[in-house]
């Protein structure tokens, strides 16, 4: 494995004997959302970067200065517009260019079975407008073999072969919104290529911006590493969530467990934590598309679909504790129930497959009144329609149950004594272990032991 880092002889030459902002490398990202815009803006801090997207709104929005990407600010895109980096909606750019990232979303059906459009869409796209010396790159999160197996067979309809006319290059993102620590360009970046010649060019191109590129043997490997982190990171979600239910029962507070089992030996326990669901467009989908393509080679991934069912559950644990909880207090068509956080995770505003606006729903299906507050959130769309976020104060006011659903910084900060004085019921259902002493209150935590 060789890693080309910064403070490298070859890295600190590249950088020395080049005269910005000349272009040093000429790339094209396909697909400018929450994968392919950061990605633009690291590489065009160096190099010559045309963002191409088939949304006309997305490129007016940037080309006027507008980040719609909350990690990548005004202050960031601004400077680069128009000088290193140039929106469009015209995909022959990627004639001028050297190398074509694809950063599309994979997203599922209903019947969690993977959707490949976008990469198909896209790599029709390329294809004809693909021409000697291109090096073309998959970034989104798919199926290992899907480089192979659908890409390139569509790039090949332009009449020229992989490997030889034109170069093929695999490499995970690993975005992680809202993640303050990791951005572009200090995660560790695994890259794969058909060729080895096409992975010493990937290498040079991903290396020129980012600390640590880790080459590994093939496409498939690279594919495989990224669904692997991920189904990782959804198994243990659902063990976590499954060791709730069982405490839950058993009156044992899972969150004090947890934090008695990370003081084992360093790397023997990763902590993982329950809550009412999972959500964003990677953990909830990526580990189905494993499992789709390991039942076509006849495998049934048991272990996976299962704990996509058990995350899957939550939203519905976290119902059936609720009407629980307003059993015998409240009619619940006569029932206010208040939603604090309706972001996927903590600390950011995206809402994607966020357990919340499932559980939004499944309330309003038995015609409980629903309202929510979110630092972070606006507005936000249910099948009942769009609901616009309402101050703490006014949320909490003739409310007969708060519910936690996600752990933004914000609500550390609650005046519990201030919202027990505006609600006609005090009852809190805490999903993500945010309130530490609920005296005065009715209070319900998952993982939690519940009077
Ligand atoms: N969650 C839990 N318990 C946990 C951790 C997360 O319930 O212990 C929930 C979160 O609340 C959220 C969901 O899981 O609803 C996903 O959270 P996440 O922290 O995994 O965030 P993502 O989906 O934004 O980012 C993940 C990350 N993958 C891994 O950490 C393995 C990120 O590094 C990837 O780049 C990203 O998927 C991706 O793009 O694949």
């Amino acid at each position: 494995m060789t890693e080309l880092t910064r403070g490298s002889q070859s890295f600190d030459n590249k950088i020395k004997n080049r005269i910005p902002p000349a272009p040093y490398m000429k790339i094209c990202i396909v697909g400018l959302g929450y994968v392919g815009l950061p990605l633009a803006c690291a590489f065009a801090n160096l190099h010559t970067v045309y963002g191409y997207d088939v949304s006309s709104d997305k490129i007016t929005s940037l080309q006027e200065g507008h980040s719609y990407i909350e990690d990548i600010s005004q202050k960031t895109l601004r400077p680069l517009l128009n000088t290193s980096f140039f929106p469009t909606t015209d995909p022959c750019c990627m004639e001028a260019c050297d190398y074509i990232i694809i950063c599309v979303p994979t997203p599922l059906d209903k019947k969690k079975t993977p959707q490949l459009e976008y990469v198909i869409a896209a790599s029709e796209t390329i294809s004809t407008h693909l021409k000697k010396g291109h090096l073309v790159i998959l970034e989104s999160t798919t199926y290992p073999g899907t480089t192979e197996e659908v890409v390139i067979p569509l790039l090949e309809k332009s009449g020229l072969k992989a490997g030889k006319d034109f170069g093929v290059g695999y490499s995970p993102e690993r975005i992680d919104p809202g993640n303050p620590r990791f951005t572009v360009e200090n995660t560790p970046k695994v890259v794969g290529a058909l060729t080895d010649h096409d992975l010493a060019r990937i290498i040079e191109l991903y290396s020129s911006v980012i600390k640590n590129v880790i080459p590994v043997k093939d496409l498939k490997t690279a594919e495989a590493s990224k669904i692997l982190e991920n189904v990782f990171r959804a198994v243990n979600i659902a063990l976590i969530n499954e060791m709730a239910l069982i405490f839950e029962r058993m009156g044992i507070d899972i969150w004090e467990v947890i934090k008695a089992a990370s003081s084992k030996k360093p790397n023997s326990f990763m902590p993982h934590f329950p809550g009412v669901g999972v959500g964003g467009h990677c953990i909830p989908l990526d580990p189905y598309y494993l499992s789709w393509k390991a039942k076509k080679i006849g495998h049934l991934a048991r272990l996976i679909e299962l704990s996509g069912e058990i995350n899957d559950y939550m939203p519905l644990h976290t119902l059936y504790m609720i009407l629980n909880a307003l059993k015998g207090k409240r009619r619940l068509e006569d029932s206010k129930v208040t939603i604090f956080g309706v972001a996927y995770k903590k600390n950011i505003s995206d809402t994607r497959e966020s357990p919340a606006l499932q559980l939004i729903e499944l309330l309003q299906d038995y015609h409980i009144q629903v309202v929510y507050h979110d630092p972070h959130v606006d507005h936000i769309h249910t099948r009942h329609g769009m609901m616009k976020r309402q101050s703490v104060e006014e949320s909490v006011t003739h409310s007969d149950c708060i519910v936690f659903t996600i752990d933004h910084a914000e609500f550390a900060s609650l005046d519990l004594n201030l919202l027990r004085s505006l609600m006609r019921t005090p009852i809190i259902v805490d999903g993500k272990n945010v309130v530490q002493s609920a005296g005065g209150f009715f209070y319900y935590g998952i993982g939690k032991v519940n009077v």
